[in-house]
């Protein structure tokens, strides 16, 4: 299999190609989940691990006191730290509304989210939606083709759909989330959410696997940790263990 610095090589899509790179430059495949509903508190966990990561994921509709210079702080920061922002909307309308949802209202995400997703489920319309907005801002789409809850409906047909659907859209479409490599097509980054040092569940469906797992065992790219690292005593050194763990999984993988 090829390094992250070859894969991105291979990306024609400006978000894809800076992703792996900066994957490969910083050493890590840790993205942070930054659920946190206080925008102080939100801000300092992602200053504190901003080192250890190559995206922040955010869902910025959970925030309680969410003003306009949240994103002028949450942007300055990603360029400290060096990460890129992925707003984890999960677009899920028809392609005009999603087109919407997506440059407009109160959060305008595509001024600032470098990544975005969107559920397969309304077809191949709704990408051309997001699309409209965001290629020529140089965005990346990833589209969820597995999810991480016990119980949930994407599974084996829809998945397989949802992957062709990518590939035939694959200059706005970098990537999906999944729980393991769907493709050998090496453009595209495969984001896996639900890890955790140790496997086990949160009691509303949520399933934890380790970051060796998912990295090497299932073939994905880029583990996504939330409570694992904001819930820890100290979110900092959690996230270090995380990044290490993440990137010994790919260099495992890389030599098996
Ligand atoms: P956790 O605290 O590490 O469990 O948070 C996981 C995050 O990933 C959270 O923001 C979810 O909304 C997100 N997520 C997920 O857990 N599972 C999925 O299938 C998808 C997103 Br898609």
């Amino acid at each position: 299999m090829k390094t992250y610095a070859e894969r991105a090589a291979l990306c024609t899509n400006p978000t894809a190609k800076a992703l792996f790179t900066l994957m490969e430059e910083q050493q890590t495949n840790l993205c942070l989940s930054a659920d946190i509903i206080e925008k102080e508190k939100f801000l300092a966990l992602v200053d504190a691990v901003g080192p250890s990561v190559c995206v922040v994921k955010t869902h910025i509709d959970m925030m309680d006191d969410f003003d306009t210079t949240t994103i002028v702080q949450l942007q300055r920061l990603a360029e400290k730290h060096a990460f890129l922002i992925f707003e984890d909307r999960k677009f899920a309308d028809i392609g005009n509304t999603v087109k919407h949802q997506y440059q407009n209202g109160m959060y305008n995400i595509a001024d600032w989210a470098h990544i975005i997703n969107a559920h397969a489920l309304p077809g191949p319309g709704a990408i051309e939606g997001l699309k409209e907005v965001g290629l020529h801002k140089g965005r990346g789409l990833l589209l969820i083709a597995q999810m991480s809850p016990v119980g949930n409906l994407a599974t084996d047909g829809y998945t397989d759909k949802t992957v062709q659907m990518g590939k035939e859209q694959s200059d706005f479409v970098i990537g999906f989330i999944s729980n393991e490599k769907l493709t050998d097509d090496e453009r595209f980054v495969h984001m896996t959410p639900g890890v955790k040092l140790e496997a086990g569940a949160d009691g509303l469906g949520q399933v934890y696997k380790t970051p060796a797992s998912v990295i090497k065992d299932h073939g994905s790219d880029v583990i996504i940790v939330g409570r694992g690292i904001y819930e820890a005593d100290n979110p900092t050194q959690a996230a270090i263990a995380y990044r290490d763990a993440g990137w010994d999984a790919y260099r495992a993988r890389l030599k098996a």
